[in-house]
């Protein structure tokens, strides 16, 4: 049946939906940067032959996070991008991120473009998404972040909360001013859980001490203390803090992370598949640090549905061996958009579908209900 298609038919985006769904968070998000309450989210579908795939940009609302907001990725997708893939016919999906390699940045929309291409080849060769990138885990172990809180009590009930419900790894989010001392607040009420911090940039080198400070914690890691797109500066960090740093902001590419790697300027790797422009790159990527011996785990960005079920998929490659950011549609939105919802289990695990696709279905009438705009493309 693949093969029959991909003889007699390569694959093609006859046509691309782009739309934009509102969906608010059961709960604000507030990291360093900011703070999210209702998520603007721009989904992709692409046609082929009567097939579909579905793809979720992951930018952010405003460009805080990185140079991306779900209106740049619009325009990219619309001017940029869809000229280049439409009626242009592939074999393997992973073709598609190679005609978009002239583009510098923009990774968010690129993704959007090139993982509904792999979504859709899955949905054809009715095989399970995970399988065709490579994937080999049955279960995913999960964490979960949980943002800044307007009190230290709340902090601490919310973790509370995450660790009763299994989670393998608490986040949380720090800033100057929400730091040393809350961490000293939590070790000393939950000293034995698997925790770390994220700092999303807030800090620079000048904050030596107080970072320095942190590793009294026993932390699992720091993520990205310093600038969103250093690797000098944190390989400074790292040779003088014994927590071990992890990036995630830092890492756009493969060749970013190659030199961040070498340059020792952190020793775990967050993987977003948005950040870094598809599964093309995100699997390269993989494959480098997993032959390095760089622990990689999955990162998250508030997605919905579909954006939670790629990262599902993305997860089972076996160098992601930390717990990830990928925990349940429910912690998120009253109502996710994909059938069923994303569940996390008593031990803190996704159990993976052995359904062709992703196993958890885009609900389109939904969709169609909580859309503020939709474009056809070519239109
Ligand atoms: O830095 O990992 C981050 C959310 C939005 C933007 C950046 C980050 C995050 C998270 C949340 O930490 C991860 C999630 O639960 O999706
Ligand atoms: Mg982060």
């Amino acid at each position: 049946m693949k093969l029959q298609f991909l003889q007699e038919n390569n694959i093609k985006i006859e046509r691309l939906e782009i739309r934009e769904i509102n969906l608010p968070l059961v709960h604000y998000f507030e990291t360093s940067f900011g703070k999210t309450e209702k998520r603007r989210i721009l989904l992709t579908k692409i046609f082929c032959n009567g097939a579909v795939g579905y793809g979720e940009c992951t930018t952010g609302e405003k460009p805080f996070f990185s140079h991306e907001t779900i209106d740049t990725a619009w325009i990219i997708i619309k001017d940029v991008l869809s000229p280049i893939v439409i009626g242009k016919e592939w074999t393997a999906p992973s073709e598609v991120g190679q005609w978009f390699k002239q583009i510098r940045g923009h990774q968010m929309a690129r993704a959007a473009v090139e993982n509904a291409c792999w979504d859709m080849t899955a949905r054809i060769d009715n095989m399970a998404l995970h399988e065709l990138l490579g994937g080999t885990r049955n279960d995913i172990p999960c964490g979960v972040s949980i943002g800044i809180q307007y009190t230290p009590e709340q902090l601490l009930e919310k973790i509370r909360i995450e660790v009763e419900a299994g989670y393998r790894r608490i986040k949380i989010k720090i800033k100057p001013g929400w730091d040393y001392d809350i961490l000293k607040l939590v070790r000393q009420t939950f000293p034995d859980i698997t925790l770390s911090v994220d700092a999303n940039s807030a800090y620079t080198l000048a904050d030596i001490n107080l970072l320095k400070s942190l590793d009294e914690f026993n932390l699992l890691m720091i993520e990205q203390p310093l600038s969103h797109d250093d690797i000098v500066d944190h390989s400074h960090l790292q040779k003088q803090i014994n927590t071990d740093i992890c990036l995630d902001e830092s890492i756009t590419s493969l060749d970013k992370t190659r030199k961040a790697i070498e340059m020792k300027s952190g020793r775990i790797i967050n993987l977003k598949l948005g950040r870094v422009g598809g599964f093309s790159e995100a699997i390269k990527i993989h494959n480098y640090c997993d032959e390095h011996n760089i622990p990689v785990w999955c990162g998250g960005m508030l997605e919905a549905g579909i954006g939670r079920s790629h990262n599902i998929a993305m997860a089972t490659l076996p160098g992601f061996i930390l717990p990830g950011d990928v925990s349940a549609s429910k912690r998120y939105f009253e109502d996710d958009i994909i059938d069923p919802p994303v569940t996390v289990n008593k031990d803190g695990f996704i159990e993976i579908s052995q359904m062709p696709g992703t196993g958890y279905e885009p609900r389109e009438e939904y969709i169609e209900i909580i859309t503020v705009r939709k474009e056809t493309l070519p239109a």
